[in-house]
């Protein structure tokens, strides 16, 4: 196996055993297979539209699946890939059928992935050799189109999130697929592969857009809001990843049913929706990043519903294995997943109360209550408390550090950041990196706290409205002449495509941490420090000093 999508590739290199994720051999080669068949869709959908012939829209969301299912910490799962592998070849034998029905022109030459087929689980793994991220030689080319490959992914799981609330884009779909198709074409230069790397970022824009709208036009724009953190007396159900719509249903299904509903994780804004307010049972937040999983999810003692990434595989002797669901993308052998609603109907969560019921409450692992819903609309709001702190000088600096957390000890650098900025400055933050310093006592600078959150990864658009706004309110031309400086984290691909949306912007100086990613090849690495100033963390001490500075 080799694969190096996360931040926690082995040695900073590479998996080529088993991955740090739990990810093994055969599923990684599973998962190489599920990309490879999807460019081959992707090359027919792609040769389809240029010649003018429509494309059904089905092949879209069979596109987006597959790739949100190849992320990392989604999907343990190998027969839901082999699944889907046979199932999509037939998807793309009937996309090039109907193209050459249409009347459709075949180039002479076809991409093997357009063309392979294979049906049984021993013919998908012969395949291997070919279909592996090394099958591409050259190491710029490889990395360009692994980092193309890896923000598409990040891209198609907040286009899936966007589509289970009823919202689509067409020109991501169609810029997800030539995107897909170009890394298989071996007439792409270098130069024309930087070129795609950030016109990826400005469809990551868009789907961000997407996903915004489509939240707040179905559960309003997030308020300030304190989330409790300690336990209530009844049993619980803890649901984890991203997914609002999931966990839409699930407080309707739980209520008036005995059971409490907290979040895990990134589904730790979802507090903020006033939409969700109403819930009663909706109790609060249990836990922390999702690392530490496998002793919270013991001490929960409750059923757990994974809706996306990330899961940690649990250990043989785990007690609460037996408890975990999943949905969507998500999956893991063993666990039992729930099928995806009908069209205008509800999944059905009621196994996962009717166990909820026998189980015993959480236990409480800490109390207190936390800040968050400081999304675009509620910082806007504030906008005049804002700029008067910054002109009378009360905030000096802001400091954006979104992203992903990890297990890696080296992720301590955020928590010691954040303690020791100075008392002049706030930290702009969404995703899951925010559990390194969401609980420290950073206090507030005249009633706005130190710790402004966001929301999830995918609500990093709301750090980059707040920036445009505060530029537009400044009368800047350039977002870079604001008093903000860039320190993320990266886990998993949603942070590159965080990371390419903010490039396409224009954002410069950006510090990547804890590591720079493995798939940046020298030349790559280059290119981004060259052009945007990208450069990874030093000493807590001295990188401050240098960001303060800027
Ligand atoms: Fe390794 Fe990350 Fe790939 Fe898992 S997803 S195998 S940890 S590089
Ligand atoms: Fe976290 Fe997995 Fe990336 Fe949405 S939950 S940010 S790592």
């Amino acid at each position: 196996m080799f694969c190096y999508q996360c931040q926690e590739a082995t040695k900073g290199v590479a998996c080529t055993v088993v991955g740090t994720c739990g990810k093994k051999e055969d599923l990684c080669h599973l998962q190489d297979l599920t990309m490879y068949v999807l460019k081959g869709i992707s090359i027919y959908t792609t040769l389809a539209r240029k010649q003018g012939i429509e494309i059904n829209d089905s092949v879209n969301k069979v596109v987006f699946d597959g790739l949100f299912m190849t992320i990392t910490n989604a999907n343990f799962d190998n027969e839901r890939f082999v699944n889907f592998i046979k199932d999509a070849l037939k998807v793309r034998d009937e996309v090039r059928e109907s193209f050459v029905n249409a009347g459709g022109k075949l180039p002479e030459e076809l991409h093997d992935s357009a063309i392979w087929t294979g049906e049984t689980e021993e013919e998908f793994e012969a395949k291997n050799e070919d279909v592996s991220v090394l099958a591409t030689e050259n190491e710029d080319i490889r990395s360009l189109r692994e980092l193309v490959t890896y923000g598409v992914k990040g891209m198609a799981a907040y286009v899936e999130h966007a589509y289970n609330l009823g919202h689509e884009k067409e020109e991501i779909h169609v810029f997800i697929q030539r995107a897909l198709a170009s890394t298989t074409d071996d007439s792409l230069s270098v130069d024309d592969l930087v070129g795609l790397t950030l016109e990826t970022g400005k469809y990551g824009v868009e789907a961000m857009q997407l996903l915004d709208n489509a939240n707040t036009s179905s559960y309003g724009n997030p308020v300030a809001t304190k989330v409790n953190i300690g336990v209530g007396d009844k049993p619980g159900i803890l649901i984890s990843g991203h997914d609002l719509r999931d966990i839409e249903d699930l407080l309707i299904q739980t209520e008036g049913k005995g059971v409490d509903v907290y979040t895990h994780c990134e589904m730790l804004p979802a507090h903020a929706y006033p939409a969700f307010k109403k819930y009663k049972h909706f109790i609060g937040n249990y836990g922390n990043a999702w690392w530490q999983q496998k002793e919270e999810f013991t001490a929960f003692q409750g059923p757990i519903l994974f809706t996306t990434n990330c899961i940690v595989p649990p250990s043989k002797s785990s007690t609460y294995a037996d408890k975990v669901f999943t949905t969507g993308a998500a999956g893991y052998p063993g666990s039992k997943h729930i099928p995806d609603r009908e069209k205008g109907g509800r999944k059905d969560f009621s196994e996962i109360i009717e166990l909820a019921k026998t189980c015993p409450p959480p236990k409480e692992i800490e109390t207190g209550e936390i800040n968050g819903g400081f999304a675009h609309n509620q910082v806007i709001e504030l906008a005049d408390k804002v700029v008067d702190a910054v002109k009378s000088g009360a905030i000096k600096k802001f400091f954006v550090m979104a992203g992903c957390d990890g297990r890696q000890n080296k992720r301590n650098y955020y928590t010691d950041f954040a303690s020791k900025l100075p008392q002049d400055t706030v930290i702009l933050t969404a995703g899951c990196a925010k559990f390194r310093y969401n609980k420290l006592a950073l206090g507030d600078i005249g009633g706005i706290p130190r710790v402004l959150d966001a929301g999830q990864c995918n609500d990093s658009y709301s750090l980059v409205k707040i920036a445009l706004a505060l530029k537009e309110v400044f009368g800047l031309d350039d977002l870079n002449d604001l008093p903000i400086a860039y320190n993320i984290a990266w886990y998993e691909q949603k942070a590159v495509i965080v990371l390419l949306a903010l490039l396409h912007l224009g954002v410069k100086n950006i510090k990547l941490g804890p590591t720079l990613p493995a798939f940046l090849s020298p030349n790559v690495a280059n290119v981004l420090i060259e052009n945007f100033g990208i450069s990874g963390i030093g000493e807590v001490e001295e990188d401050m000093e240098n960001l303060l500075r800027a």
